[in-house]
């Protein structure tokens, strides 16, 4: 494996701005510089990335399932509609962790149904940014020593 790939959803761009009490108050840039310095003890490559729109993540599903490469993915709301994603997830021949900041359980009945879950090997949410490195962790193992 020479990456991971990092993929967020719709909205995430806005990270840091509004809903502070819900998504904390770190930006997506500061949740890609710290994954980066996770990836980078660990040796392997980050691919970050986010988009607003749904068929860039279908794509960017499909490139980490041709390459091989494990998925940490916040799908923002198209967790709760997009039968694409599930569909691209299902096809690709790597892992998907499915990420998010908040607990979705927690919240609005909406937010309760994911259809990537089935499809993931695994969920993680309610930690905030810190969602994300734990689901570095449960891919590639726990932190470097460089980490601890
Ligand atoms: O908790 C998460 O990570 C979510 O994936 C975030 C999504 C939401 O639709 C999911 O149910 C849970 C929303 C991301 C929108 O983020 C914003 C951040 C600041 C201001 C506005 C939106």
């Amino acid at each position: 494996m020479n990456a991971v790939h990092c993929l967020n959803g719709p909205n995430l761009n806005l990270l840091g701005s509004r809903e502070p009490e819900i998504y904390g108050s770190q930006t997506l840039a500061d949740i890609e510089r710290k994954l980066g310095q996770a990836c980078e003890a660990r040796g392997v490559a980050l691919r970050f990335r986010q988009s607003n729109h749904e068929g860039d993540l279908v794509d960017w599903v499909q490139e980490a399932g041709l390459a091989g490469e494990p998925v940490i993915l916040n799908a923002g709301a198209l967790t709760h509609t997009s039968i694409a994603l599930a569909d691209a997830i299902k096809g690709a021949r790597t892992k998907v962790v499915e990420v998010h900041l908040s607990n979705v359980h927690a919240r609005e009945s909406f937010r309760h149904r994911s259809f990537i879950a089935p499809v993931a090997v695994g969920v993680i949410a309610g930690f905030g940014a810190r969602s994300y490195d734990l689901a570095l962790e449960a891919l590639l193992g726990g932190p470097a020593d460089s980490e601890r």
